[in-house]
């Protein structure tokens, strides 16, 4: 028989790569979308498997939604990739951050606990929540406190001990997937990978004459989407519940990031970025650099795409959609 997955967030980035994986993994696939009053593009990232998944609407803050889900579905894994997932716009909606990234992931833990105790929960924490706080050796890893510094952090700090909680309290299998930064073409473009690569694209074109960024100077970790979902997965089939971070142990700054892309473009970068306030944060993560030997060594999982490949990636995507209007 197939294994039963049910995702939340299925039609993000992340929950469009992780159902095609799963797909071909012969699982059968079931995800929670929200109702939404623009219908067009809502469903971009998965409307080519729209036939092989199963979508019900739900939210994570309606929990008689996630009662009928949980209790129709019975799901063997359950990926929590729902959340309001960008961090800057967090300080301008955090109590909604709150509530959906902090108490919905308990809605989706009690649920859990109450209809589909035998499954497997997977949420999808982040380097987010390690904020200030860098080890010795100028990285994070699941040893390094956390001391996050926006509500989208305080919310998933939230989050990862809930599930540690209930993992202990209620002997679940629920495991914590410490995801640093992961990018792809089908990131949202308020993010600053896509942000940068669509407005270089654009400004090759012709089609724009500037890019306005807020903190060129913070460190990221990025790697590729769909070599995190993998993890994700393993994190799942690993045979105890625990806690991993998932990181390509590579650091860049946004500058570094704007240099490779504008480079490639054949573009003198300086002419064309300018900052401004309205992109900065009130408090910044400054840097990130994630050590996942954890993951490496006890789940067998490495990245497969370079830096360089995923960027080389989302210009070519870019290209191709501006090039064709
Ligand atoms: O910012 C700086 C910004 O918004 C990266 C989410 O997936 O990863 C993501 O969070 C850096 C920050 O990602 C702009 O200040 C400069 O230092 O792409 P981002 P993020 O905040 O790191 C973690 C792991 C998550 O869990 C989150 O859900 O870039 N930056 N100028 C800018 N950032 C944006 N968005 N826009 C700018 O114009």
């Amino acid at each position: 028989m197939k294994k039963k997955v049910l995702i939340t967030g299925i039609s993000g980035q992340d929950g469009s790569y992780l159902s095609e994986y799963l797909l071909k993994n012969n699982y059968e696939v079931y995800g929670i979308i929200r109702r939404n009053s623009i219908v067009e593009h809502q469903r971009n990232r998965i409307e080519k498997l729209d036939k092989q998944i199963n979508l019900e609407y739900g939210d994570l803050l309606d929990t008689s939604s996630l009662d009928r889900i949980f209790k129709s579905v019975k799901p063997d894994e359950i990926y929590n990739l729902a959340a309001q997932s960008h961090v800057r716009i967090s300080f301008e909606i955090p109590h909604f951050t709150l509530q959906t990234n902090g108490l919905g992931v308990l809605n989706m833990l009690e649920a859990f606990r109450a209809h589909s105790p035998n499954s497997k929960f997977y949420q999808a924490s982040s380097s987010e929540m390690f904020g200030r706080s860098v080890d010795n050796d100028n990285c994070q890893r699941e040893t390094t406190p956390f001391e996050p510094t926006s509500p989208y952090g305080c919310a998933k700090v939230l989050a990862f001990n809930l599930v540690k909680h209930y993992r202990f309290a209620y002997s679940l299998f629920c495991s914590n997937g410490i995801l640093f930064n992961h990018e792809s073409p089908r990131r949202g473009s308020n993010f600053v990978t896509n942000k940068v690569v669509k407005t270089a694209v654009q400004i090759k074109l012709g089609l724009k004459d500037k890019l306005i960024l807020g903190n060129m100077d913070s460190y990221r970790d990025w790697g590729h989407s769909k070599d995190y979902v993998v993890a994700m997965n393993k994190i799942l089939n690993h045979n105890q519940p625990d806690d991993f971070v998932i990181s390509t142990g590579i650091t860049r700054s946004v500058r570094d990031l704007c240099n490779y892309v504008f480079t490639k473009l054949d573009l003198e970068m300086k002419k064309y970025i300018f900052q401004d306030k309205k992109y900065m944060r009130p408090e910044e993560l400054k840097y990130l650099k994630g050590d996942s030997s954890k993951a490496r060594k006890l789940l067998n999982w490495k990245p497969q795409i370079s830096f360089e490949e995923l960027i080389d990636e989302m210009i070519d995507h870019w290209m191709d959609i501006f090039s064709s209007n």
